[in-house]
């Protein structure tokens, strides 16, 4: 028999709509949901081969315990009775668990839930930390939110949109899709980047190439001559916001020649794109990682959104900073409270609304923790017990030989995937999760915006919901009571109770809303919040504070022994850490082998040329990659991608971090290069 339904898309946190064609239980093909409000019919090319990578050979299938340095096949009973009696000996600060981008809403619940309830820590992180931790770092103290405030949508009617370290085309193409529709209509476009992207190349008006972490520094220029020359817009500096005089102040004392010399980019371009930025209408301000991933990216956006403030550019559809999380769930995870110093609703601990209590009593315990957990990175180093939840750290997290030693010293190391990942190789209990439609849940897009998946298929093997395998060791551990779910529905309607943002979703309004609702949602009746900031910001005080910044240049910059930067980033064709993407053949068919980006003139100094094998050389190790000789890249810099687990990117990256948020500083560090004997 064959069916037709619809699905969400699992890659990008856009969440398109995806038709699937089911013959007998198996999916055998799909196509783009022409009716779905986010994609019209469009799908990126991950997005059209979206299902491939379910059927692949080496899906896990069955619980496996390490026995005699084996990892052995075992039942359920015998894998989850393994873990409970191993974790009745820890104690809650040798604990840690991390979730992840690709969990439902209610896995992410459970997961915390089980970190806080049965193990008595915040231990509890995802990769969301790696992803916009500097986000909510920077846009609490300004505008004391740090999710997207508009809706997707609302981009097509904008007439100014600025790019900040996004290269949409490859990275959100189906938001691309409708920044093309609003340029066509006339918006104006800039774009920051050091690297002339395709994004850049087909979409720019203004590209304000700038020099590797130098965007502090561009964006104080942009505020000086929007101030210089009375561009700013001194009703909604002066009704919404606080902090202008210090600000004036501050920015009177730097030198345009100066910072237009340390960014590299020259004053009429500077000035060109403050002109356009400030005289729009409805400007909008979409940032990611080449802004976030440094040692100063709380920074960037504290001076970013000081940017937007001043120009009135918040408040109204289309306007205002949208970070851009891009894991299909990198906003419902954080919601759910998978971050160690939020309990879900981005309640924090240690404030005076003091959490831990509040949820003591909803969920029917005597004491929660207090105490903030430890960040992603340190959970890794620190821990005895680590359980991870789908994500990758053997290649996500900069130098990899330092991750590998702290994993391979756990006690136990319990991974819960659904491929033998380079993790996963680690594992002293490795559980395998079904996937996608192989269950039912609900995930938060970049927008806020709740969807619902529903299980279609039937998982491989005996592998389980991620929630399903928690709750089963959360009653082997005596607390059967507190985790009493035998739904994704059930686990939703608690959510719904304790997080008053998701109060009026519901399964039942979901199944029925083409596109899905965006929270806010506090009631049943309620249609969803497309647009933030509209009266007053989410601050104590309900104005935007603006912002003093000062540049930090990246901890570790070319010198004679290393002397090119290396950046890392992503290809359209693949998905991080390469596991759903690069078993996805006509994926692997386009990209199949790790590359890195030269400039010509580089090339030529270091006789590499198109195609060459080169090896690249950090302080951290070396690794080898195929040239591209292209001068998208400028002269001093390569960029290489992090997919490729043969030739992976982070064995070399800088582990520094921004010590405002312990995100680490992926966008920069020293490298040498020759073509590999
Ligand atoms: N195809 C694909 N799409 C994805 C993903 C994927 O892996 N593959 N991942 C998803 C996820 S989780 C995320 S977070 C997003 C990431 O989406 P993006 O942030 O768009 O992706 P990146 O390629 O990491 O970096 C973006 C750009 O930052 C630029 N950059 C580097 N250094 C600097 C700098 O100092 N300043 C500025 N202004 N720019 C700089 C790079 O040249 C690059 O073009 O993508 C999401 N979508
Ligand atoms: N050098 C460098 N490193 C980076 C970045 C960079 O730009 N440069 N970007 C950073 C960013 S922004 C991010 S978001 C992170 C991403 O880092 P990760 O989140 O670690 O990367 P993924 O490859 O998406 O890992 C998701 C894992 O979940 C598994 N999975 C998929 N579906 C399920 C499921 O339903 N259940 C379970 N249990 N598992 C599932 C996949 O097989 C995969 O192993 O990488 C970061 N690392
Ligand atoms: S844009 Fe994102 S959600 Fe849409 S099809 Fe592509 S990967 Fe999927
Ligand atoms: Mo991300």
């Amino acid at each position: 028999m064959i069916q037709y339904e619809k699905a969400i898309c699992p890659y990008c946190s856009c969440g398109c709509g995806i038709y699937l064609v089911i013959e007998d239980g198996k999916i055998i093909n799909q196509e783009p949901q022409s009716d779905h409000p986010v994609n019209e019919g469009g799908n990126c090319p991950k997005g059209r081969n979206a299902y491939q990578f379910l059927y692949a050979e080496d899906r896990l299938t069955t619980p496996m315990i390490r026995k005699s340095g084996r990892l052995v096949e075992v039942s359920w009973n015998e894998a989850l009775d393994y873990i409970a009696d191993y974790l009745k000996k820890a104690g809650p600060n040798e604990f840690g668990m991390l979730a992840s981008g690709k969990n439902t809403n209610e896995d992410a619940y459970v997961i915390q839930k089980f970190t806080r309830v049965v193990m008595g820590t915040n231990n509890i992180e995802y990769c969301g930390r790696i992803c916009h931790s500097s986000t909510a770092a920077g846009l609490g103290p300004t505008v004391g939110s740090g999710v997207m405030p508009i809706s997707q949508l609302d981009l097509e009617k904008v007439d100014c949109i600025f790019l900040v370290g996004i290269n949409l085309k490859e990275t959100f193409p189906l938001m691309y899709k409708r920044a093309l529709r609003a340029k066509a209509a006339g918006a104006k476009v800039i774009v920051m980047d050091p690297r002339k992207t395709v994004t850049a190349r087909e979409l720019a008006d203004v590209h304000l190439q700038l020099k590797s972490g130098t965007d502090v520094v561009v964006i104080n220029a942009l505020m000086k001559i929007i101030l210089d020359e009375g561009l700013e817009n001194k009703e909604f500096i002066e009704t919404r916001t606080v902090g202008i005089e210090e600000l004036r102040t501050h920015l009177a004392s730097l030198d345009l020649d100066e910072l237009s010399k340390i960014c590299g980019i020259p004053l009429t371009k500077l000035k060109r794109a403050a002109e356009i930025f400030a005289k729009a209408k409805i400007g909008s301000v979409l940032y990611n990682q080449g802004l976030n991933q440094h040692i100063s990216g709380t920074d960037g956006i504290r001076a970013l959104s000081t940017l937007a403030l001043i120009t009135g550019q918040y408040g109204r559809p289309g306007t205002g900073l949208s970070p851009t999380r891009g894991q299909v769930n990198g906003e419902g995870s954080g919601d759910m409270g998978c971050l160690n110093v939020f309990y879900p609703g981005f309640q924090k601990v240690g404030t005076p609304a003091e959490p831990h209590k509040k949820f003591a009593e909803l969920w029917g315990v005597q004491t929660l923790p207090d105490q903030p957990g430890l960040p992603y990175t340190k959970l890794i180093q620190q821990t005895k017990y680590l359980w991870i939840v789908g994500t990758n750290p053997m290649m996500a997290i900069p130098d990899i030989d330092n991750v590998k030693k702290s994993l391979q010293e756990k006690e136990l190391l319990i991974v819960q995937d659904i491929f033998p990942t380079e993790t996963a190789q680690l594992a002293d209990v490795l559980l395998p999760a079904s996937a996608w439609v192989e269950r039912e849940g609900t995930h938060a897009y970049v927008d806020r915006r709740v969807q619902k998946i529903d299980q279609l298929i039937e998982a491989p093997g005996t592998a389980k919901p991620d929630w399903w395998i928690v709750v089963q060791v959360a009653e082997r551990m005596g607390f059967k009571e507190k985790f009493d779910f035998s739904s994704p529905q059930e686990i939703f309607e608690e959510i719904r109770r304790v997080v008053p943002s998701y109060r009026g979703i519901t399964y039942e309004r979901l199944d029925k809303t083409l596109g899905g609702i965006q929270w806010p949602c506090p009631s049943e009746d309620h249609p969803g919040t497309s647009t933030f900031f509209t009266e007053k910001f989410n601050t104590p005080d309900g104005l935007g504070h603006l912002q003093v910044v000062n540049y930090i240049p990246p901890a570790e910059l070319p010198d004679k022994d290393y002397p090119y930067i290396l950046s890392t980033g992503r290809s359209i064709f693949h998905y991080h850490t390469g596991t759903m993407s690069r078993r996805t053949p006509k994926l692997d068919a386009e990209v199949s082998d790790a590359y890195v980006e030269i400039n010509p003139k580089d090339a030529a100094l270091q006789s590499i040329r198109e195609g060459s094998t080169v090896l690249l050389t950090t302080r951290r190790g070396r690794i080898e990659a195929e040239a591209r000789v292209t001068d998208n890249v400028p002269e001093g810099f390569v960029f290489l991608p992090f997919h490729f687990s043969e030739s992976c990117a982070n064995k070399i990256t800088n582990p520094v971090l921004d010590p405002n948020c312990g995100m680490p500083e992926y966008k920069v560090c020293a490298v040498k290069m020759e073509v590999s004997k």
